[in-house]
């Protein structure tokens, strides 16, 4: 591809393995020249990501581990890169979690602990990361996270998830308020159903991927890369006057009434 972002460096938060939508944002950042910083949460994907870094063609990559539940990783994750790389240009917040039971049945049976646990690793985390990262940005910066048609309307079993989704929405209005003076970027991409680790389990996936398919206006579901490059659109210089917006990459299906 064309190189957009040779010379600058980008930390990917959220690689699970190969078919994640991060994966499918590094990929593309990789192509137009950028460094790339992983981080994964606990030794049980630490493989997984090596693996798949190691298929990349340059090997300026670095690995760190970062559970967003805790302060003190964070903390160290956003050391190590500042001691290793110093500054960076952007971030890729691409972490989602909620219990499985939490995600079936009636949203007014959600629990208090499940409710936090949604909100704690979907939506806060994006403001413990933004604020260890915007030290690292001094040449300004552009933050991005994935979000979902089920905070804005409701989707059936979508529930906690939903609504930590709708936080996470407004959490990145206020984050580009508060960074804007600093000259950094925070917009969202409202990806459409792809199958992914995180959507594993999901009770009747294939029919949501079929009503995409004959529903939404381009008649077909999108990939990883179809994101990827909406994302390279946000992190780069093409979208500079373009902050506090959520871009849905879903074949239009969110324009249905
Ligand atoms: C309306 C739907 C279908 C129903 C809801 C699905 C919600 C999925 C999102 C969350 C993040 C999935 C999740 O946390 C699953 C976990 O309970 C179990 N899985 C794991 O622990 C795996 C191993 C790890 C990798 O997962 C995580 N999250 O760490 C929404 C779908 C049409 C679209 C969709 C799938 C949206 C989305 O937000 O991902």
């Amino acid at each position: 591809m064309n190189q957009l972002l040779a010379g600058k460096t980008f930390v990917i938060m959220g690689v699970a393995n190969k078919r994640s939508i991060a994966w499918g944002i590094a990929r593309i950042l990789h192509d137009a020249g950028a460094r790339l910083i992983f981080t994964y949460q606990g030794e049980r994907l630490k493989k997984n990501v090596e693996e798949l870094v190691a298929t990349l063609e340059r090997d300026d990559s670095l690995l760190l581990p970062c559970d967003v539940t805790k302060d003190d990783e964070i903390t160290e994750a956003f050391a190590t890169i500042k001691e290793k790389v110093g500054v960076i240009h952007g971030l890729a917040h691409c972490i989602a979690f909620a219990k499985t039971e939490e995600l079936q049945g009636e949203f007014v049976n959600t629990s208090r602990e499940g409710y936090h646990l949604a909100q704690d690793i979907s939506a806060y985390s994006l403001v413990a990361v933004a604020r260890a990262a915007k030290e690292l940005m001094t040449e300004g910066g552009s933050i991005v996270t994935l979000t979902y048609l089920g905070g804005e309307r409701v989707v059936p079993n979508y529930n906690v998830m939903g609504v930590a989704k709708a936080a996470l929405d407004a959490i990145v209005k206020y984050l580009a308020n508060d960074l804007g003076p600093r000259n950094i970027r925070v917009n969202s991409i409202s990806a459409g159903p792809i199958r992914t680790l995180a959507a594993k389990g999901v009770k009747d996936f294939n029919s949501i991927l079929k009503t995409i398919e004959e529903k939404a206006p381009l008649r077909r579901t999108v990939t990883q890369e179809e994101v990827g490059k909406t994302a390279l659109y946000l992190l780069s210089d093409l979208s500079s006057g373009v902050t506090g917006e959520i871009i849905h990459v879903d074949s239009g299906f969110n324009i249905l009434g």
